[in-house]
């Protein structure tokens, strides 16, 4: 038996006003009627956060069955449940499904279900203020906490039944609780272990467990007589196809089956190997110097007391990998909104630049099942973070701690299955400056007490790392385990962008490398076909920016609106802006030169560093400026086609002493390098090396750059691959500084082709136009023609051009 009761509903108001009500839905998609995200319109509804609200539905039963239970799989988040006018039940998390006993309760015929939802800020209004960025409360609910604001999202606190509801009865035989794992992989082949349960069990019924390969044949089977509860499964396989993430390999996905009564229950899962590889660095080791050399300048000092260094390199398979990626905020600042549709969407867009790793991120949600799915299908490796970010939760309270258990034992089972996930992290920065050697810090009672016992039994196979940034003293160390460079940004790289002139601006950058980086802060602003659906053309271009201020949120914490200190960036990187349009352009393409660096950093780094993880991937909100580089109508940012660039298998860097291709991956690459001098003044080149150059799978190859830079000029490095231009890597001495020109021609050849070339050297050349092009922001040469590719027909592109300043 099941009834599902998603679809319509009423929604109460206070004084009983009735709203129609969709569910999966939440109180402001139900009441906002415009469009709550143009201009300065969320202003307008922060009333709604302080108000109860009821939701009430009439549904039919036909025959009752007295073992129904009512199931919400998401609800939002303090409510009283009542059935035909009975309290069946309560809930204030939002984070793990609810099921409450219904049979003795619904009659045959018409029925009445009645969700009363409470305040969420009226709720704790009484609680003792704690430490949290952004917003106070929120530490002591357990519901999604960006959308109490944050540094990037508008504050969007609301109420509802977010996730589907149904009845359902459960009394036959069933599996319950499955964990699929690859025990071992080796040689010989693969096993593979299967624990789980019979739910509703009887003795004697017979189950038979088949595993189907990706290519669909029959590699296991076995018939079995169930007369236990529990059961446990060794299974075989000969030469597996292994799992990889993507740019390493194939995705192939085995169906494990268990069939039984006319029933099958289906599983997919992948067979991979996962290690965090975590050597001591030997006192003359390359990484060992560079640690030294790191704890001397003065972000690391401060926060650097190891006294012995550590890589934190991911082996899947065995294989080193490059993690490359960037932090999943939700895609919608209500849970009901982040569709299917959607996630796939973003995940699909992200694959497409080369994202292999995404970090779900505390202050979000556990995504639905389909997120990670698609992230095993993709080939995008995953970590998640337990629910909490940035603040000090009440975890000396046992309700706290009963809660995280819960979820913890709710986010286990969901996620264990997934090839594709590698570790948990306790929470996003609460344990800012623990270390764990400090019996104390913010978190620890959390990840310790609450969620490792649970993992222990749940989860055996996957890392707890108690914290992100986690690992040294004090966590956030570049010399050990992983840092977030957003934690620095307060009190090094925000005083060095207002206070210094930034000349040295790339070698700064560089500093900031360290073993595993799980959040490198960049910022930039969306395209203009993006900010017209939030914003009106003459509010782009407006000299107060008045509607860019309400779209790009900052932290009240800090002195400056980061819009400000990060348009100073651009200007003293790029220049002056001399119009807003030139002032809009600059505004994107700094991000674009931030990835540019800083990936190049950590690639030509490996080993020493093996991830770089930008903050952040996705937009929750329309930010007209901030971290993500796709923006929330899933249209890639510059900085996307940065990150495209620096996450192809083979790039080079180069600076005045030496040129570094890195190649990570599976495979060697033969490709024929030329480097040479182009002068600003008439973009005339000329070559200074010329060769072929055979990379080797997940090495880095140094040569020296034979040439002096002359004023007015830069160094480009060009790889190619069968004769097509396959990298471009370029140095300039100190700022960027660049401007609008022409002498870029551009030709429609299809509907989804143009063509684009130019007179001079420009330095990039963006692309204008309400389609997405699979490369934008690139560079030309003089003569040089690139055809570019549309994901849809276009009708008119803007080319935007601009150059290099002769200084
Ligand atoms: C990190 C993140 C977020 C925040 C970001 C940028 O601390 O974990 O909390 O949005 O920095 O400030």
């Amino acid at each position: 038996m099941r009834i599902d009761l998603c679809g319509k509903w009423l929604l109460y108001d206070e004084k009983n006003q009735i709203y129609e009500a969709k569910v999966p839905g939440c109180v402001h998609t139900d009441v906002i009627k415009e469009d709550m995200y143009w201009r300065d319109n969320t202003k307008k509804y922060q009333w709604i956060e302080n108000c109860d609200w009821t939701y009430k539905k009439k549904f039919i039963v036909d025959k009752v069955c007295k073992t129904a239970h009512l199931v919400f799989e998401g609800l939002d988040t303090y409510c009283d449940i009542y059935l035909n006018g009975q309290w069946i039940g309560h809930c204030e998390n939002m984070f793990i499904p609810h099921r409450f006993r219904a049979g003795e309760v619904l009659v045959e015929g018409e029925n009445e279900l009645e969700v009363r939802f409470c305040s969420p800020v009226k709720q704790v209004a009484d609680r003792k203020v704690r430490n949290a960025a952004f917003a106070a409360e929120r530490v002591y609910t357990r519901r999604m906490q960006c959308t109490y604001g944050w540094d990037w999202v508008e504050r969007l606190v609301t109420c509802g039944i977010c996730r589907p509801v149904y009845i359902e009865s459960d009394a036959d035989f069933g599996i319950e609780d499955l964990y699929v794992y690859t025990d071992s992989v080796d040689a010989y082949g693969a096993c593979v272990r299967v624990v789980g349960t019979y739910k509703n069990f009887l003795s004697g019924i017979e189950v038979e467990i088949i595993v189907h390969s990706p290519d669909n044949k029959i590699v296991y089977a076995k018939k079995t007589y169930v007369n236990t509860a529990d059961f446990a499964e060794y299974i075989t396989i000969s030469d597996p196809q292994l799992w990889f993430p993507m740019g390493y390999g194939e995705q192939p996905l085995y169906q494990l089956i268990f069939r039984y009564n006319d029933h099958e229950h289906i599983t997919k899962f992948g067979i991979r190997t996962v290690r965090i590889m975590e050597n001591v660095d030997e006192p003359e080791s390359e990484s060992y110097k560079k640690c030294v050399e790191l704890k001397k300048t003065s972000s690391a000092a401060d926060y650097d007391q190891n006294e012995e260094y550590k890589g934190f390199i991911l082996l899947i398979n065995g294989v080193k990998i490059m993690c490359m990626g960037a932090n999943y905020v939700p895609v919608e600042p209500f849970v009901s909104e982040g569709t299917d549709k959607k996630l796939t969407a973003v995940l699909e867009r992200a694959a497409e630049c080369g994202v292999n790793m995404i970090r779900v991120w505390g202050g979000g949600i556990f995504e639905r099942q389909h997120f990670y799915n698609e992230c095993d299908r993709l080939g995008i490796m995953v970590t998640q973070d337990f629910l909490m970010a940035c603040g000090e939760y009440p975890e000396e309270e046992d309700w706290f701690i009963e809660q995280l258990r819960l979820e913890t034992a709710y986010a286990a089972k969901a996620l264990r299955n997934h090839p594709s996930f590698m570790w948990y992290h306790g929470d996003n920065e609460n344990a800012v400056r623990g270390c764990d050697t400090d019996k104390n810090y913010a978190g620890r009672r959390a990840a310790y007490v609450g969620m490792l016992p649970v993992l222990n039994k749940l989860d055996y196979t996957r890392r707890l790392l108690p914290s992100s940034p986690y690992g040294g003293k004090q966590y956030a160390s570049k010399t050990v385990g992983t840092t977030h460079n957003t934690q620095y940004m307060g009190d090094h790289i925000f005083p060095y962008i207002i206070n210094e002139a930034m000349e040295d601006y790339k070698e700064n950058l560089e500093t900031y490398t360290a073993r595993f980086i799980s959040e490198e802060p960049i910022f930039g602003a969306v395209c203009k076909s993006s900010l017209l659906k939030m914003m009106t053309e003459e509010e782009i271009y407006a000299d107060n920016m008045e509607m860019w201020y309400h779209h790009t949120k900052s932290n009240p914490a800090l002195k400056y609106h980061l819009m400000d200190i990060y348009a100073l960036y651009a200007q003293k990187v790029l220049g002056k802006f001399t119009n807003p349009k030139d002032r809009l352009f600059k505004l994107q393409y700094v991000q674009y030169e931030q990835i540019r660096i800083s990936m190049e950093t950590c690639r030509k780094g490996a080993w020493f560093s093996a991830g770089i993880i930008y903050w952040m991937l996705n937009d929750c909100w329309p930010a007209a400026s901030g971290w993500a580089i796709i923006d929330y109508y899933n249209v890639p940012k510059a900085a996307y086609y940065s990150f495209k660039r620096a996450a192809k298998q083979v790039i080079s860097s180069i600076n005045k002493q030496r040129i570094v291709i890195s190649n990570r991956g599976m495979e060697d690459k033969c490709l024929q390098l030329k480097c040479y001098l182009l002068s600003l003044v008439d973009s005339e080149s000329r070559v200074v090396m010329e060769k072929e150059v055979h990379t080797i799978a997940n090495e880095c190859m140094v040569l020296e750059n034979p040439v002096f830079l002359p004023p007015n000029h830069i160094i480009i490095c060009d790889l190619y691959d069968d004769g097509t231009l396959y990298d471009r890597s370029f140095f300039k001495d100190g700022f960027l500084h660049l401007e609008r020109t022409d002498g870029v021609v551009s030709e429609k050849i299809d509907e989804q082709h143009i063509r684009v070339s130019s007179r001079h050297y420009v330095h990039a050349v963006e692309l204008e136009a309400d389609v997405v092009f699979e490369d934008n922001w690139f560079s030309l040469n003089k003569g040089e023609t690139r055809i570019i590719k549309s994901d849809k027909p276009f009708e008119n592109v803007e080319i935007v051009a601009y150059g290099m300043v002769i200084e």
